[in-house]
């Protein structure tokens, strides 16, 4: 890869080994990484710097960096054509960072609606990485030079500021980034919590509200069972006043191509109980096949932690290339040593 680096567009994306990871980081994400793997040279991180924001018990951060990796490559990641590390192997995302943090203004973090969901999270531990953690992000992705990012609806605003803070550097030393796109799916793009449909599925809030990547098919039934719907009975899209409904109904959506208005059609005066069943099934149907393609892979942990390996020296030697363009840019020091 990295001699073909230069043909094809870069792609990057990172997921959080911050819990087990969702259906909703499996639509909005994940299943659109393996999609394309063909047309971009695509570099997929387990951002577990990221995730030390929040406390995290240190053995089982360090035991799901090497389950995320399992279940990159579960949902097709090929570690043939892509790259598969974790974030913290590769030490020029922490030094970007530090350089990118003092060309990002206070006031345009303070606008970042993550970070202000994430205090109201975590009351007693609201420290400067969940402030800055944009900054990270940024670096993740200007770090290879990234052309586009696949994300879920919720990291349009970091994407923002990625772009912004590219283009400032870009503005004061000349080409220095390329400024990247979003990539955010038509369908899918912000899957809801199943207990509080109002509210992002997301994998560190209670184990009801979320369906797991790999939660076996009955315990999916009975979530999605007990999803919290409305006391109306009509199946209607609307997002507003019948969020419940219509995250089913977009879940669906997502999993089985058909379009939500289709749906609709076929499950018309049928219940609620039908739409969740039709709901389970797609759900089941989607994961189990996952399941056990990661049951498989993570029977070889060794081969596994070769493959992280591996993608971490490649990534390295890109990512030095970048930092060594970024450091001359803004004038450091160039080492006397050969
Ligand atoms: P946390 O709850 O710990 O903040 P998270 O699952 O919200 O975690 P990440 O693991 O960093 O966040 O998300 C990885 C990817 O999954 C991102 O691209 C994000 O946009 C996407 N994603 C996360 N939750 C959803 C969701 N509910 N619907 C669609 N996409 C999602
Ligand atoms: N911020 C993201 C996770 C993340 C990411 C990235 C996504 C960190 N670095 C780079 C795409 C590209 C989140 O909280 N979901």
């Amino acid at each position: 890869m990295e001699g073909e680096i230069q043909k094809k567009k870069i792609l990057f994306s990172g997921v959080q080994p911050s819990g087990t990871l969702t259906l909703g980081n499996y639509i909005g994400a994940l299943r659109n990484f393996n999609l394309l793997q063909d047309e971009y040279n695509c570099i997929y991180c387990i951002v577990d710097l990221h995730a030390i924001t929040v406390r995290q018990d240190p053995a089982t951060l360090r035991r799901r960096c090497l389950e995320v990796a399992g279940i990159y490559m579960a949902c097709g990641i090929d570690p043939e054509k892509s790259l598969i590390y974790c974030q913290s192997h590769v030490s020029g995302h922490a030094e970007l960072n530090w350089v990118l943090s003092c060309f990002t203004y206070m006031g345009e973090l303070q606008r970042m609606t993550q970070f202000k969901d994430k205090c109201a999270k975590n009351e007693n531990n609201i420290n400067a990485g969940l402030f800055t953690y944009p900054v990270l992000m940024a670096a993740d992705i200007l770090l290879y030079q990234a052309d586009m990012v696949p994300v879920g609806s919720d990291q349009k605003q970091h994407i923002e500021i990625t772009r912004d803070i590219a283009q400032r550097i870009n503005g004061i030393y000349g080409d220095v980034f390329v400024v990247p796109d979003a990539y955010i799916p038509k369908v899918g793009a912000r899957i809801m919590s199943l207990t509080e449909p109002e509210k992002k599925m997301s994998k560190s809030d209670s184990e009801d509200s979320y369906i797991a990547i790999l939660d076996e098919p009955n315990i999916i039934r009975k979530k999605i069972r007990r999803a919290v719907t409305d006391s109306d009975t009509e199946i209607r899209f609307d997002r507003e006043n019948k969020p419940g409904v219509s995250n089913l109904l977009d879940i669906i959506s997502a999993l089985s191509g058909e379009s939500v208005e289709s749906i609709v059609i076929s499950l018309q005066g049928k219940g609620y109980g039908a739409l969740k069943d039709a709901a389970a099934d797609c759900v089941v149907d989607t994961l189990s096949p996952i399941q056990a393609e990661y049951k498989r892979i993570m029977a070889d942990k060794a081969y596994l932690q070769g493959i992280l390996d591996k993608s971490a020296d490649t990534a390295n030697k890109l990512a030095k290339r970048t930092l060594s363009k970024v450091y001359r840019k803004v004038g450091l020091a160039q080492s006397g040593r050969k």
